[in-house]
Parts: structure tokens; sequence; C-alpha cells
């Protein structure tokens, strides 16, 4: 059993689901140590209820890079996002090895009626590739017989930062352990908002498309990047097109909780639900939507709006 996680010092980056009409996070913990641990929590939506001890990963045991054969040093798993594939819950993080980061794909080992989901404990399916990549996030349907992710590849360094990326890709997969890559989906914009970008929560199916947010970042104030949210509708079938995106942002930084913290200015999206799917699995536009997001990697916020809303910011492109 893994051991209480002792003196935290932030929580932030939470990944989603809703489930049994309960919503259910994996709240990245860091100590005073810079330790990482996921905490499950469960709740309302608004208040929670949190886990006695963090999640237990198992499989990450003697793992080897495939290019060099050297065994894997793993240092942190967080951000993790989940996916509800019919009944199970799947789970996407990234995993800082000393090779680089790798995304992760985690299947919930518990039943999903228990206490936290099945989400205590994680059993590991496999890593999409060997690349240094991030901001995995998994589509809630098959599409034409096969399991859709899209991720950002961690192509430059952010000034004083992590390995960071322009590009969202789109991948595909028969049986989650085995990926290929598509091909891209979009840029960032430079000189705006949006320069870098990455995935947010997993995508939303509408019936104007797949509703993403994802998060930009403006590095272009010397020294300080300025984290930031925004979203885009992708096509059903092929979520390669992009049929709309915001202009602006929609969400960025204002409150002090947002702006200080143990990194200043960030705004890190990373969960979502949505409150009523009709007959055949669409959000209904007039559904509550509801964005748990990471706060100067600090606290965890909650925005509110409606599907509608979040889609009619979308300028098609
Ligand atoms: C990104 C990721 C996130 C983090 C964010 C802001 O590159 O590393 O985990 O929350 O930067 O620091």
């Amino acid at each position: 059993m893994s051991p209480h996680v002792i003196d935290p010092s932030s929580v932030f980056n939470p990944g989603a689901v809703q489930h049994n009409g309960k919503t259910f996070l994996l709240l990245r913990v860091q100590t005073r140590g810079r330790r990482t641990f996921t905490v499950p929590a469960r709740g309302d939506g608004f208040t929670f209820k949190v886990a006695k001890r963090p999640v237990e990963y198992s499989g990450l045991e003697n793992l080897v890079d495939p290019d060099t054969g050297a065994q894997l040093v793993i240092h942190h798993v967080y951000d993790a996002r989940i996916t509800a594939l019919d009944d199970n819950l799947v789970v996407v993080t990234a995993v800082d090895t000393d090779q680089g980061c790798r995304l992760a794909i985690w299947q919930a080992v518990g039943k999903p009626q228990a206490g936290f989901a099945g989400l205590n404990e994680l059993e590991l399916i496999g890593f999409t590739d060997n690349r240094d990549t991030r901001n995995g996030v998994l589509f809630p349907t098959m599409i034409d017989g096969r399991y859709l992710m899209l991720d950002r590849p961690n192509d430059r360094r952010s000034s004083g930062g992590p390995s960071t990326g322009r590009g969202i890709l789109l991948l595909a997969s028969d049986d989650l352990a085995h990926w290929k890559e598509l091909g891209p989906v979009m840029t960032g914009r430079p000189h705006y908002w949006d320069e870098l970008i990455g995935s947010g929560p997993p995508p939303v199916k509408t019936r104007e498309g797949w509703l993403h947010i994802y998060h930009g970042v403006a590095t272009h104030f010397l020294g300080a990047n300025l984290y930031q949210a925004g979203a885009v509708l992708l096509d059903l079938e092929d979520p390669r097109r992009v049929l709309a995106r915001t202009r602006d942002n929609l969400l960025e930084p204002r409150e002090t909780w947002e702006m200080t913290g143990q990194v200043p200015n960030v705004v890190f999206p990373t969960g979502l639900t949505v409150a009523e799917t009709d007959d055949e699995g669409f959000a209904v536009t007039s559904s509550e939507l509801r964005l748990y997001y990471g706060a100067a990697d600090t606290v965890v916020g909650l925005a509110v709006s409606t599907v509608a809303e979040v889609i009619a910011a979308c300028e098609s492109t």
C-alpha cells in the first residue's frame, strides 16, 4: 500500500471525470522535496473529499529505453487526463524519465463503483512510443475502429522552463498499447496568446465537432511565460481537420492565486466535465461545462460555462 503524502506544498493540474453523478479528480500533489504524487478526490464538482493515500502505479518496474536498451529511471508521473471509455476509466499521464518525457496510458484497476472509481490503482498499458512528448489526451470513443489520442511533442525549451512545443498531433491505436502518428492537427500562433500549445482535457463530442480546450503560452514577455486557455472544434470523423478556433483566449491568469505561486501566471486546464449528454452521446449544448485547471502550479481552479458558449467563442478557420 502506498504511503501517506506528508507535507504537500502544491496541488494542481487535476484530471476530472464524472461517474454515477459524482465527480472524480486525480490531483497532482508535490511535497517540499518536489516529489510528485497523484491523489484521487471525489465530490459533487465543487467540494471534494481527498483520498488518504496517493495512486498506486504498477508496471513501471524494469522498463528499458527501446532505443538504447538502458534501464529507464522514472522521476515523476503527472498531469493525469482521465477518459471514460465505455465502462472503463483510462488515464494518460506524462512520465519524466532520465531520457526525457514520455506519455503513459493507464487502466483503472479497481471497480468503477468503488470509493474513488478504481482510480486509486492504475496499471500501465504502455507508453505511446519513445518520443519526448507531453499533454496526451485520449478521445472518449473509437473512431473508424481505432482509439485516437492527441499529443504535443517537446521540440523546444522555453526560457528557464521545461521542454515544450508548438504543435498538436493525432495518434491512432488498435489496442491502446501501440500507437502510430496520423499527422498534425494544429500549431501555435507566433506573436499572439497561443505561441506554444498543448492539449487540455480530453475532447468532448458535440454535434458541431469535437470541442477541445487547449493551453497556449505567450512567450514574448521578457522571461515571463503566460499560460492561458482557449478552444478549438475538430471534425468528428477526422480530428486532424480544425473547423473553428477561438481568436482570443477564454481564460487567463487574473486572480492573485493564478498570478503568484510556484510558477507565476499559469492557468493550465486538465479536467472537464459536462453535465448532460444525449442518447447518442453528444454533449447537450445548454449543459453546464466545468473546467478544472492548475493555477500557478500551486492550486486548483474551477471555471464554469456552457457547451454552447464555448462553441460560440470558436471562429471558423
Ligand atoms: C507545462 C507542464 C505543466 C505545468 C506548466 C506550467 O509545460 O510542465 O505540468 O503546469 O508547464 O508550469
